[in-house]
């Protein structure tokens, strides 16, 4: 059986390679028109902007082919984007037209009452009444991971009959979260990193003959489908190379990585560490290369092979921190657009990448431009760019504020001040948040509003709000913090810095409905495993992804 991947040139697709290969399988590369006569099977993977997927289809000659590969009735499964392609059009790209081989349009989240994208892992409820035939395993209990502002909305109803697979509910809209009519099975999660579910999804489309004639109706309403969304829980790898020039995991108290000693904090190895997490059911795998300020050859960056052997091991989404940014080749030779630093990220088996300093010079541009009555945006900035490219949903903006105290707001009239319940060291009832840059090492004239704010309207798709005060204290995140950036954007946010019990999780989850929780030190230590953070939010009610379920 020959199995071809559809590749044309959009995001993280080694992983998806990594899967197949972990399941003992082989997959070429679809890279002219003539290679799909050859193929048996074809998964067709979408990770960036549908206009984007479409185009390049069509640039590469493969649009037709595509269509003439579903008519001769061998299996595809689209993946994602490869999924919204199959439908008649997406409303994030109006002018260019899907394939039309399902019936149906993909439509923008309503963000009125939750976070878009839809970031995170939830069910998949199966809604066909037609179970005579095999199903592509989609387990019913357990999670897959999406990632994604658009979506065809499920109805169940008229031609959604014959070919709605699975639902799944995000807030208040229903979605169609897998198809599969004859010869064609796609989903809109991401079974690559869904872990141990999502590659048992993968082996049944390789291992099994699915090809399905259509279903004969949808047994579940739209309002039948059940909410599964579940909290995610992150490890957080701060990735340095010390002074014997070995890459190590390090962790600061308050960003100071240094024992007393002098020497950076050595707490493991990054691939061990993340292949760690995952077997222990980390959601997401986060590293920060925290000391990327420093010049050096882009193409050296050790990062990149982090990556590409974490890709091999880890199964769930590798967000990727730490230089994202325009970088200037030191040897004044080249200047690497921020664009192609994530790109590169991307080919080495990021999911998302993570912005901190350069995301605060682009918040106070934006924020210039305003004042003198200019556009703020001219589509210049990283997170512009990249999102464009790869979709918003792959720009997180990492934040490392800390706490600026005052008597009262007319103290900081230019900045976004809040009333404290933890009074400052002179008593102070008030303060704001101030940005740093540098890992922290230079404050800036810029509030956590301003950026958070600023940075969803140039495209981010989540904030990682990390707490300078909080960091490696164990004394439980800055509720208040969090609690003001929830309410100031409606993209998800992360919360981090400070967790030192699995009470401090749920409180942050109920004070705040804060989207995911992330913590580093108390992992990395083995204070408290991942697994006793999920089952205690699991015993106060708060849904989880129960470890490799
Ligand atoms: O500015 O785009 O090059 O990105 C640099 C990145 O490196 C930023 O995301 C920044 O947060 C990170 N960084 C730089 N210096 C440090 C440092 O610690 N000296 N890491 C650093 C700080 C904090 C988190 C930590 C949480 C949870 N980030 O990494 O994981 O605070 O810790 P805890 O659970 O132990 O309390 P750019």
């Amino acid at each position: 059986m020959k199995l071809y991947l559809l590749d044309y040139g959009a995001g993280n697709v080694r992983s998806l390679v990594n899967a197949i290969e972990r399941l003992g399988h082989h997959i070429e590369f679809i890279q002219t028109a003539d290679d799909f006569a050859k193929a048996d099977k074809i998964i067709f993977p979408g990770v960036g902007a549908f206009g984007f997927a479409v185009q390049a289809l069509r640039d590469k000659g493969f649009t037709e082919c595509l269509r003439a590969y579903i008519a001769s009735g061998r299996p595809l499964m689209g993946i994602c984007v490869g999924m919204q392609v199959l439908f008649d059009g997406s409303d994030e790209s109006p002018s260019e037209p899907g394939l039309g081989i399902f019936e149906g349009r993909v439509r923008l989240f309503d963000s009125t009452s939750k976070s878009v994208p839809h970031i995170g892992w939830n069910g998949a409820q199966v809604v066909h009444t037609d179970n005579s035939e095999p199903a592509p395993s989609v387990g019913a209990d357990s999670r897959y991971y999406f990632v994604h502002s658009y979506a065809v909305p499920y109805t169940g109803q008229g031609q959604q009959q014959s070919y709605v697979h699975t639902a799944t509910r995000y807030g208040d809209e229903a979605i169609v979260s897998s198809v599969w009519r004859d010869n064609v099975f796609a989903t809109q999660f991401h079974p690559e990193k869904s872990g141990v579910a999502g590659l048992e999804l993968i082996r049944s489309f390789i291992e099994n003959d699915l090809i399905r004639s259509p279903a004969s109706g949808c047994a579940i309403a739209d309002t039948e489908v059940v909410d599964a969304l579940s909290v995610r829980v992150i490890a957080c790898l701060d990735v340095r190379a010390n002074d014997a020039g070995d890459l190590v995991v390090t962790k600061g108290d308050q960003y100071d990585v240094r024992e007393t000693s002098g020497d950076v904090r050595n707490l493991g190895k990054p691939v061990d560490l993340a292949a760690r997490y995952f077997e222990e059911g980390a959601d997401e795998v986060t590293f920060l290369n925290i000391t990327s300020f420093r010049d050096r050859p882009f193409a050296d960056t050790p990062m990149l092979e982090v990556l590409r052997q974490t890709s091999q091991r880890v199964f769930v989404p590798l967000t990727i921190g730490g230089g994202v940014r325009d970088v200037a080749e030191p040897d004044g030779s080249k200047v690497w657009p921020a664009v192609e630093v994530a790109g590169e990220y991307f080919r080495s088996g990021a999911d998302k990448v993570s912005i901190g300093s350069d995301a605060v010079y682009a918040a106070e541009k934006y924020w210039e431009r305003k004042a003198k009555g200019e556009a703020p945006l001219d589509g210049s900035t990283a997170i512009e760019q990249i999102a464009n490219r790869y979709g918003r949903q792959a720009v997180v903006v990492s934040v490392d504020p800390r706490r600026v105290y005052v008597a009262g707001p007319e103290d900081a009239p230019t900045h976004h001040v809040i009333k404290t319940a933890a009074p400052g060291p002179s008593g102070e009832q008030f303060c704001w948040y101030q940005c740093t840059v540098k890992g922290g090492r230079e404050p800036r004239d810029l509030d956590v509003w301003q950026l958070v704010t600023a940075c969803q309207a140039m495209g981010a798709g989540e904030i990682l709000l990390n707490c300078m005060d909080r960091d490696g204290t164990n004394s439980g995140y800055d509720l208040e913090l969090v609690a003001d950036v929830k309410a100031a954007v409606n993209i998800p946010v992360i919360a981090s810095s400070g967790a030192g019990r699995p009470e401090h999780f749920s409180e942050a989850v109920e004070a705040t409905k804060v989207d995911a929780v992330l913590a580093a030190g108390i992992f990395h230590r083995r204070e408290v495993p991942i697994e006793a953070v999920k089952r205690h939010m699991d015993q106060r009610g708060i849904p989880v992804r129960i470890t490799n379920e």
